[in-house]
């Protein structure tokens, strides 16, 4: 994909901005859990492995403006590795997330991002997060380890999620939505 078409954004029925956004990272980061914390408020002990790709909506306001958020979340699993294609194309924007308690899933990142790279999507917003920040005593990823990884890899953006206690839930989506509308040129 060229730049130019990635400066087209696509209108919805009502003239809102319609976002793809997808959300990628290791299993049991915590993907599926954020996204129904944003999305429906809620949060679920158990844990239900997403089969294929789950894609739901959230209508939102940034300043005067209509968004509507289409979340794209993906099966880690790698027997769904024939969807990828389907779910990177088009994306506007990008949340990587790992586990703060999970070492592996950290260093996945690198992997995470090479994946978008190799679906050309290099130029579009790219938000770090570090989910299950409310388990303090099994922390393993301290701030320099994750500065390090941002400036590797040239991703601005970083936040410390907890999808149990909704510690900046809202600001991950609200700073998507506003980095994405100054690419855009909309803000
Ligand atoms: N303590 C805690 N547990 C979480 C958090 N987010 C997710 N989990 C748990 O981690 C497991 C995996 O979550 P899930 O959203 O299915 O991960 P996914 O595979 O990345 O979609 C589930 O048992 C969740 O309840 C969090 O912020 N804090
Ligand atoms: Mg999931």
């Amino acid at each position: 994909m060229s730049e130019e078409e990635l400066e087209v954004h696509v209108t919805g029925e009502n003239g809102e901005i319609v976002m793809k956004v997808i959300v990628i990272g290791d299993g049991g980061v915590g993907k599926t859990s954020l996204l129904r914390k944003y999305v429906k408020k809620q949060f679920e002990y158990k844990y239900l492995p997403t089969v294929g790709v789950n894609i739901s909506k959230q209508p939102m306001k940034y300043l005067n403006k209509d968004i509507n958020l289409m979340f794209w979340d993906i099966a880690g699993q790698p027997q769904f590795h024939l969807l990828h294609k389907v779910y990177y194309n088009g994306a506007n924007a990008a949340i990587l997330m790992f586990d703060l308690t999970n070492s592996p899933s950290f260093f996945n990142i690198k992997n995470w991002y090479n994946e978008l790279i190799k679906y050309n999507l290099k130029e579009i917003p790219m938000i770090l997060v570090g989910n299950k920040s409310d388990l303090t005593k099994d922390r393993k990823i301290i701030e320099p380890m994750v500065g390090n990884m941002m400036e590797q890899l040239g991703i601005e953006i970083y936040y410390e999620t907890s999808a149990l206690n909704g510690q900046n839930v809202n600001e991950v989506f609200e700073k998507v939505v506003e980095v994405y509308l100054k690419k855009m040129n909309l803000i």
